[in-house]
Formats: structure tokens, sequence, C-alpha cells
């Protein structure tokens, strides 16, 4: 629902007036009874700053000389005090008996206009105006500045959500549906770059080719599904047996790879041979339609190659010669590592 606009521009806008003389409050507020204003009042300094702390009003006519607080000094809390979580900006109007010389002290601490009594009602009324449209203004760029930094911080969770959505998106495109194994493409990336680092500073790299043992009987056996769940299974155990650093991936059908980095030839047959008892230790259960269960296993043969060497040059030389060792295994009888 919309509030109706108030009569006159600056109606409805609060002004406190402090003067330890309630004569001249009464004086104040009948000069200024025109357009509508709200007025508040307070008779000392303390008084003042106890009103403000209940509402903020949008102009402070104030007088100077006052018992205990005095204006100048109010004046000064007010405006020490005005950043964000004080008061804000509220003009002051100060007021005084004392001659000219104040003035300038009055305007250095902070005052933004002063007047010397006694002063024409008119020159104040004048006054008093010219200060509240300034505080208009002053309330529209602050009202202006909280939506943009509303906005913005709108803007900052949306961009993070955006970039936390990339990544996953990105990731997607990296990962193997079946088995959640880093896919070849993303491998061949990987291969790519840890092959030059170990070039670079010659650390040394292994890279593990690996295939599961009669896989086409199994699922001749046991059916395409079950074939599947056996070869997440086997991924599982490799994935587990393997360092946070090492990478897996699953190559093609029922072949994964691993690359081993900062893993030489002693330490990567040692991998191979945990990872060959892991994926002999994989125990799957089968049922057929007529309840009757099956405890089914699995192997799977290794090859290893790894770098530095004076023959493997090239990603691809490591990959052929991996691939030839596991051919070797696969020869020698399946189920074992070849290097
Ligand atoms: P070996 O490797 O010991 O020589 O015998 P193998 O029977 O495993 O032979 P090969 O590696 O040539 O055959 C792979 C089989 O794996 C053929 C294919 O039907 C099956 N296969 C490939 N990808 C998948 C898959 O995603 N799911 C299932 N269930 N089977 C797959
Ligand atoms: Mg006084
Ligand atoms: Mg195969
Ligand atoms: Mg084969
Ligand atoms: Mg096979």
């Amino acid at each position: 629902m919309r509030r109706a606009a108030p009569a006159h521009p600056l109606a409805d806008r609060t002004i406190l007036l402090v003067d330890d003389d309630p004569a001249n409050i009464q004086h104040v507020r009948e000069g200024l009874a025109g357009p509508g204003y709200r007025f508040r009042e307070a008779h000392d300094g303390t008084e003042a700053l106890r009103s403000l702390r209940e509402s903020r009003p949008d102009l402070i006519v104030m007088d100077v000389e006052m018992p205990r607080l005095g204006g100048v000094e109010v004046c000064r809390i007010i405006k020490a005090n005005s950043g964000e979580g004080g008061f804000g900006f509220i003009p002051i109007i100060l007021v005084t008996a004392r001659q000219a010389a104040g003035k300038v002290e009055g305007l250095e601490l902070g005052a933004d206009d002063y007047l010397v009594k006694p002063f024409d009602m008119m020159e104040l009324s004048a006054r008093v105006k010219s200060m509240l449209r300034l505080k208009v203004l002053q309330d529209a760029l602050v009202e202006k500045n909280r939506e943009l930094d509303f906005k913005n911080r709108e803007l900052d969770r949306a961009n993070k959500e955006l970039a936390q959505k990339r990544e996953e998106l990105l990731n997607l495109t990296r990962i193997d549906a079946l088995t959640g194994l880093y896919n070849r493409r993303y491998f061949e990336e990987r291969l790519n770059e840890e092959f030059a680092r170990s070039s670079r500073y010659r650390s040394p790299l292994s890279l593990v080719m690996m295939d599961i043992d009669h896989f086409k009987r199994l699922n001749d056996t046991y059916g395409h599904p079950f074939g599947d769940e056996v070869l997440r299974s086997v991924a599982k155990a490799v994935r587990g047996r393997l360092r946070e650093v090492d990478f897996v991936a699953r190559y093609g059908g029922e072949e994964l790879i691993a690359l081993l980095p900062e893993t030489g030839t002693k330490e990567a047959l040692g991998a191979c041979e945990r990872i060959r008892e892991a994926i002999a230790s994989v125990r799957l259960e089968h049922r057929t339609a007529d309840g009757t269960r099956q405890e089914v296993r699995c192997t799977a043969s290794l090859g290893v190659a790894s770098v530095p060497d004076r023959t493997l040059l090239a990603t691809e030389d490591l990959l052929r010669e991996a691939d030839t060792c596991l051919y070797a295994a696969k020869a020698a009888g399946r189920n074992c590592v070849r290097q």
C-alpha cells in the first residue's frame, strides 16, 4: 500500500529542539509551524543525547549555552559518532548568544550552520529548509548505497554459485559414469602433464594397465548388468589401494589404468601386487531368478612400465610398454603382474 504523499516535501520531518530555556523552544516551534514539521524537545545536552538514542531526528536546532553539557560538546559527540552504526548524518544548527567569534569554532566542530541570537525567524526558517533538503538528499544517497550493497552481495553469491556449477560440470566431463573413476580423455590430459613434469625433473613415474581376466565369460554366465557390478567393485578396490596422488581411470571396457607419480620400478611392482590382491579379494553375490545365491570372484592381469627409461621417450612409448607387459601377464596365465 502506498502512503499518501505529504502536503509539503519537507513535512513529516522531525526536528529536535534543544535549549535550556523552554521559552526559546516555544518561540522556535511557533516560528517554524508552517510546513508541518514534527518536533521533539530536550532541555540540556544529556537529554538531547538520550533522545537521539531513542530515535533519529532529521535536524537538530541547538542552543550553545546550556548547563552540564553544552551545545558545542554535544555537537562534537554527534559528529564523532556519525559513521555506520552511529547516529548517521544529522544536520545541526547551533544557536548562540555569543559574538560572531564562536561561529568559527562551532562550524569547525562540525555544526552545519550557525545563528547568533537574536536571530530573524525568517532566516532560521530558510536555513532549516535548506538543511532539511540536504538531509533528504543524504537519506536518498544512503538508501541507494544500501540497495547497491545488497545487489552487490547478491551478485557475489550468484557468481560463486556459477563458479561452483561450472566446476561441477567440468568434473562431470572427466568422470566415467559407470565406475565413477576418471575417463580416458582426462587420463590422457593428466598423463601428458605428469610425463612432462617427470621428464623435466627426472622424477620417477609409473603407468599401470589392468585388464579383468575372462570377463567375457563372466558376462556370459551372469549377465551384462552383473558384469557392470563387478566392474564397479573392481574400480573401487583399485582406487582404495592407491594413494591420494595416484590417478586412476577407466581406459576402455574392462580395462583400468593408473598413473603413479614419484614411483619407480620397485615400488610400482609392490603397488601392482597390492592391487592384484585387492581385485582377487573382491567377493560378489549373484542371485538367480529362483533365488539361488552364488559367490563370484574375479582376477585381473597387470602390466607396469616406468620412467626414467632410455627407451621410453614419449607418453606413447610408456603406454605401449605397459600394454606389452599386460599382454605378457595374460600369456603367463593371468592374475599376475609383469614389468
Ligand atoms: P582376457 O582379458 O582375460 O583375455 O579375457 P576377456 O574375456 O576379458 O577378454 P577381453 O578383455 O577381450 O573382453 C572384454 C569383455 O568385456 C568384452 C565385453 O563384452 C566386456 N565389456 C566391456 N565393457 C563392458 C562393460 O561396460 N560392462 C560389461 N558388463 N562388460 C563389458
Ligand atoms: Mg541557554
Ligand atoms: Mg579387455
Ligand atoms: Mg584380451
Ligand atoms: Mg579382459
